[in-house]
């Protein structure tokens, strides 16, 4: 079913001017390895629970958004088997035991083709859904990302995924720079620490929306059914 092209959807700081045939849903880093038990991020002491909680909401918006025959993005972090595109500061921050292209609990760690990289069987990419392989946090850097959403006259993207403060919120700074319109469902992002999932919506929405908008998917979901 198509929402009406006028529509918009109840958020903060105020209503998104919601057109469907320009706004792709943006569905960030949903990996084994960051959400499982037993892979890289518990494995680095995080409490992988507060991403989980995420999964439940984004399947029904995809479900949702899917039926209405909207378009779809995923993206991953990772890199190339042989790391040529990993910069040796990324490699050695944090000074873990494993860096990324070790041998971790699935396969090595944000290595492309990997199981651990791959994203979560809940919210598996159709194979009709572009999957964007990223080498940074931000979705947009030495990507094609750009070029297929102005391929596709996409100008609003509804971003979820993880983490809020990381992936998600470097992702809706560049978007916004590049000048889309950005709304994140709050209940579709998630945070290894509480304190950065507050801060990081609230980061987005303060001044006026300085980066976007802010909801609950079920904002979305209302005008989508
Ligand atoms: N996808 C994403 O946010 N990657 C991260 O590295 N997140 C962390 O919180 N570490």
């Amino acid at each position: 079913m198509n929402p009406d092209p006028t529509t918009t959807i109840e958020a903060e700081p105020y209503p998104f001017a919601f057109q469907p045939a320009a706004c792709a849903l943006l569905i960030i880093d949903m990996q084994r390895d960051f959400l499982e038990p037993g892979g890289f991020g518990e494995m680095l002491g995080n409490d992988v629970s507060q991403l989980r909680r995420t999964i439940g909401p984004n399947r029904r918006l995809l479900a949702a958004w899917r039926a209405a025959g909207l378009q779809v993005l995923h993206t991953r972090e990772g890199h190339r088997p042989d790391l040529t595109d990993l910069p040796p500061a990324k490699r050695v921050r944090g000074r873990a035991k494993s860096c990324i292209g070790d041998p971790g609990p699935m396969g090595r760690i944000l290595v492309r083709g990997e199981a651990g990289h791959d994203i979560i069987p809940e919210l598996y990419p159709l194979p009709t859904e572009p999957v964007i392989d990223k080498p940074g946090k931000g979705a947009f850097f030495a990507t094609d990302l750009h070029a297929i959403l102005q391929n596709r006259g996409i100008t609003q993207l509804i971003v979820t995924g993880v983490t809020t403060e990381v992936c998600v919120n470097t992702t809706v700074r560049e978007a916004n720079d590049r000048g889309y319109d950005c709304l994140v469902p709050a209940d579709c992002v998630g945070s290894y620490f509480p304190e950065f999932q507050e801060m990081g919506l609230k980061m987005i929405k303060a001044q006026g929306g300085i980066f976007g908008w802010v909801c609950d998917s079920a904002n979305v979901l209302a005008v989508l059914n």
